[in-house]
């Protein structure tokens, strides 16, 4: 059985699942408008993966007993500026994500809560990957620099790094 406080706590990460999901989205839609191909491809991917991490805080919720609730969110932004600043952004908000994450299993050791502590450790594995490409594509948008021929191969670049990881829900 869940506690009041892990169930809150895990349908807060939901909403920022969600919340991811709908960011990438925006970032996705917003480089196919600017015509990078490669880049759209690799945010839709990731917008497709970070619903996949809420629907999975959901089914957990609902499986253990609790309800997980679908709540308001916040609009994502319109416009990111540059790429450099569209992937800055990307690794500060995964950044702020593994924070939440370590809070919520700092929660479950308080509860005892083992077996959402055990649940919970496929999301600390799953945002140091995550952090880590974003650092991989930051890596690479400052060796290509202004290049506009760089960035032609920068897209393609991206294109490879989405994850073909087939759901885990
Ligand atoms: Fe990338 O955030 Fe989900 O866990």
């Amino acid at each position: 059985m869940l506690s009041t406080k892990v169930i809150d706590a895990l349908n807060q990460q939901i909403r920022y699942e969600a919340e991811s999901s709908q960011i990438y989205l925006a970032m996705a839609s917003w480089a196919e408008f600017q015509g990078l191909e490669g880049v759209a491809t690799f945010m839709y991917a990731q917008s497709d993966e970070e619903r996949m991490h809420m629907l999975k805080l959901i089914k957990y919720v609902n499986e253990r007993g609790g309800h997980a609730i679908v709540s308001e969110l916040n609009a994502p932004p319109v416009e990111f500026g540059s790429f450099k600043d569209m992937f800055e952004q990307l690794l500060k908000h995964e950044l702020f994500v593994s924070q939440s994450i370590n809070e919520l299993v700092h929660i479950t050791l308080e509860e005892r809560d083992y077996a959402t502590h055990n649940f919970l450790q496929w999301y600390v594995a799953e945002q140091i990957e995550e952090e880590a490409t974003a650092r991989t594509i930051l890596d690479k948008i400052n060796l290509i620099g202004d290049d506009k021929g760089g960035l032609y191969l920068f897209d393609n670049d991206v294109k490879l790094l989405t994850s073909v990881k087939p759901p885990q829900v």
